[in-house]
């Protein structure tokens, strides 16, 4: 199979050819192949649009769905090369940030997979989230790539123009792909492409002239938002990607033979986030241009518009300014006020008002007046979404709101990852759990075999070996694989609460100096990229990188514990990272993280968890019961409170024993010889006067339940329990489960 495309490209046999060339045919294979598969046809089609696909390598779950996992690895074995070789050489497309997009990428596969009609629709970055880079203990960014000759786009040749006022481009769309596990159907992602992009107009990093719309549309996801003229090229990218995707759906629409009004029937559009949002304006102009009065419209669009939210940040709740869209999308501003104007004569109260008293105006609400359905990602963020931050929508509308709570696909984040694993699972329940999660449950039948507690204790200790040694090639990292493997692994945000992590280290660090020996030495793994423009997150980076060296040069902590940061955090480093871990850091403040999919991967691959009652932990909590995972700190009702009091002052919880010789040892001298005064000053200076997300508040108990943790690790047979029940349980969050409900419950298809 791949020697004949080794051939046929490289005219050489496949033993002949460089990983690279070998990646090249497999490519072509897994291509031509999946291109090869029905897509499902039904009354309605899904589109999910989203800024974000964060899928991640396609070799492996693409051999792996197409069921040409052994073959290929028979042919490359023949050959003296392996699926991993190939894999090295294949580039990482990071078209995400984080949670929002591989959550999007998760539920591709799970359509795929069960045979719906539905496909992603976004933007094709050419270069995707930056690649982080480590230099002085600080990150720095550098552009990213993954677009080579050949590549998993295929150009379909379609074109849209698009309007910004006087100017024109236009976009081109491109598609991957995305077979189903069991090779029967596949789904596709559909990516707009700016015609003419220019990569020379990137200059030092990823810098680069964000006036040039006509050249940099699909350079980057997200650019800096830090001046106006980034905000502006983001609302440039969300309406290029939305005028594309309205063109294309009702150009799909009159092929199937059906006229505009039929599209509510025919099409449901999920809007992931609001940055997608403009969608709702943008069809309501087409279809009024197509000659549909403007109310008719508006009816038709909210019966086929959906709308996730993720997020109750109000940083992260997006508004823009009238004056904004006036100026890049001056033909969409009048089909704005008049939605406005509607929504106002049926709901006067300002907080409902699209427009709103500052002139900005609110995606969400748009979304919500004009969409016809509303979820949340989580029981606990559907929750607070009801009763606090869009209580006067859930009052209103009330059957517009429901909960999808996250799921991940477990053929990626299982049967990929910890092959090991996967088959520890099928000797003892057989394959169907591949495409029926619940079935994990039957492995609890086996929590209490001394054998198999064994033999998972020792898949975990393979995991950790294979992890310690890739960290040795990868970053020169020398660790233990007897140690505890501690891992928080996310984006780097002051909610998630790195910092906390970091203050638990610094204790700890004190503990042994002063002789109190932990049982065993303790490996503490982060993986995090900052916003290139969020200082704070920065300077917790740059805090933790120096703590890491300040441990690392003294020869009494280090034989006890040791810090390693990865370098630049992707997909690809997660699925080293999950199989190998043990303990599973989920410490957001509570109420602030609306699910977290991390957390879920991690208990999937025997983790346990160490969390607060936040986002998909309480699921987690209520599934596994309290004695199997290791909770702590302030309840969301508590936390919200004391933000409505604005009653949290961190000085009094820093003036204390405990607490404050670990904050000042930021300024410490053995701090600051690795670091730099400004950048470490500034966060002691956070967490003594503003800590908006209260790590000091949490941290007593977060250094309790964590000692307990590692007491209780010592104790083989008891944690292998625990993990085993983790693993049974984490059935529920499968996202074929997640896809199900969507489909059941909101799309129809
Ligand atoms: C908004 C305005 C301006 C610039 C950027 C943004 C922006 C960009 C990305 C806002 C939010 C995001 C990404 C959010 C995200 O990833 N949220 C995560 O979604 C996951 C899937 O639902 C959840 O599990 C996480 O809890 C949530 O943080």
């Amino acid at each position: 199979m791949l020697s004949e495309w080794a051939e046929k490209k490289f005219h050489k046999s496949l033993a002949d050819c460089s990983a690279a060339e070998a990646y090249d045919a497999a490519l072509s294979l897994c291509k031509e192949r999946a291109a090869a598969l029905p897509r499902p046809q039904g009354e309605r089609r899904l589109y999910y649009i989203s800024a974000e696909f964060l899928v991640g390598k396609l070799l492996s779950s693409s051999l792996m769905n197409l069921g040409l996992w052994d073959a290929v690895e028979a042919e490359l074995a023949a050959a003296g090369k392996s699926i991993a070789q190939l894999e090295d050489a294949e580039p990482e497309p990071s078209l995400g940030n984080g949670g929002l997009g591989r959550l999007a990428a998760c539920f591709m596969d799970s359509i795929a997979t069960l045979g719906l009609p539905g496909e992603g629709v976004g933007l094709c970055y050419h270069y995707g989230l930056f690649r982080q880079l480590f230099s002085h203990n600080c990150q720095t960014e550098q552009p990213d790539g993954w677009i080579e000759e050949e590549s998993w786009l295929r150009d379909t040749g379609r074109r849209y123009r698009v309007r910004f006022g006087a100017r024109q481009v236009t976009g081109r769309l491109y598609e991957i792909d995305l077979p189903g596990y069991g090779g029967k159907s596949r789904s596709r992602l559909r990516l707009f492409d700016l015609e003419g992009v220019d990569p020379s107009l990137i200059r030092d990093g990823i810098t680069f002239d964000k006036t040039d719309i006509e050249h940099n549309l699909t350079l980057f996801l997200y650019p800096d938002d830090s001046d106006r003229a980034g905000r502006l090229l983001r609302v440039y990218q969300q309406y290029f990607m939305v005028s594309c995707a309205a063109q294309m759906i009702l150009e799909e629409l009159a092929q199937r033979g059906e006229a505009l009004s039929q599209l509510d029937k025919r099409v449901v559009i999920q809007i992931n986030d609001t940055h997608p949002s403009m969608i709702i304006p943008e069809l309501v102009r087409l279809l009024t241009e197509g000659g549909m009065p403007f109310e008719e419209a508006a009816g038709v669009v909210s019966r086929c518009c959906a709308y996730t939210n993720h997020t109750i940040l109000a940083e992260a709740l997006e508004r823009w300014p009238v004056a904004d869209l006036e100026e890049v999308v001056p033909q969409l501003m009048p089909v704005i006020r008049r939605l406005d104007r509607l929504a106002k004569l049926r709901y006067p109260q300002p907080e409902l008002a699209i427009i709103d008293g500052q002139n900005q105006v609110q995606m969400a609400r748009m979304d919500i007046h004009f969409g016809f359905s509303v979820n949340g990602v989580a029981a606990l963020h559907t929750e607070i979404l009801e009763q606090s931050e869009l209580a006067p929508f859930y009052r209103i509308y009330p059957e517009k709101f429901s909960n999808k709570t996250n799921g991940i696909t477990f053929r990626r984040w299982l049967l990929g990852c910890n092959p090991a694993l996967a088959g520890f699972i099928s000797r003892r329940i057989g394959e169907g759990w591949k495409q029926d999660a619940d079935a994990l449950g039957r492995l609890a039948d086996w929590k209490e075999d001394p054998a198999s507690l064994e033999e998972l204790l020792g898949i975990k200790a393979s995991s950790k070996r294979a992890l310690a040694e890739y960290l040795s090639q990868n970053g020169g990292f020398s660790v233990d694989p007897d140690s505890v493997f501690d891992i928080q692994i996310k984006r780097l945000h002051e909610y998630k609460r790195q910092q906390m992590n970091l203050l638990y280290i610094i204790w700890k660090y004190r503990q042994i100096k002063a002789g109190q020996l932990p049982p065993r030495p303790i490996t503490f793994l982060f993986g995090a990229k900052a916003a290139p423009a969020y200082r704070l997150a920065k300077d917790i980076i740059h805090a933790i990188l120096c703590m890491a060296q300040v441990v690392a040069q003294d020869p009494q902590v280090s034989r006890w514990m040791k810090i390693v940061f990865v370098e630049n955090y992707n997909v690809t480093w997660a699925e080293k990272l999950v199989p190998a871990a043990d303990i599973s850091e989920q410490i957001s403040l509570a109420s602030k993280e609306a699910s977290g999919t991390g957390n879920m991967k991690l208990m999937l691959n025997g983790a346990l968890t160490l969390g607060t009652l936040d986002g998909a932990n309480v699921e987690i909590s209520q599934l596994v019961g309290e004695e199997n995972l290791y909770l702590f700190g302030r309840r969301s009702e508590e936390v919200m409170a004391l933000y409505a009091k604005g009653a949290y002052d961190p000085r009094s919880y820093y003036k204390t024993p405990l607490i404050e010789p670990l904050v000042d040892f930021l300024l410490a001298k053995p701090m600051l010889e690795q670091g730099d005064a400004e950048q470490l000053g500034r966060l002691y200076q956070d967490l003594t006067h503003k800590d908006w997300f209260m790590a000091l508040l949490d941290l007593e108990d977060y250094i309790r339940v964590k000692e307990q943790m590692f007491a209780d690790y010592e104790d083989r047979q008891s944690w292998a329990k625990k993990m085993m029940i983790n693993i049974a349980q984490a059935g529920y969050f499968s996202s074929d489960r997640t896809i199900e409900e969507y489909n059941r419950e909101i799309w129809k298809l």
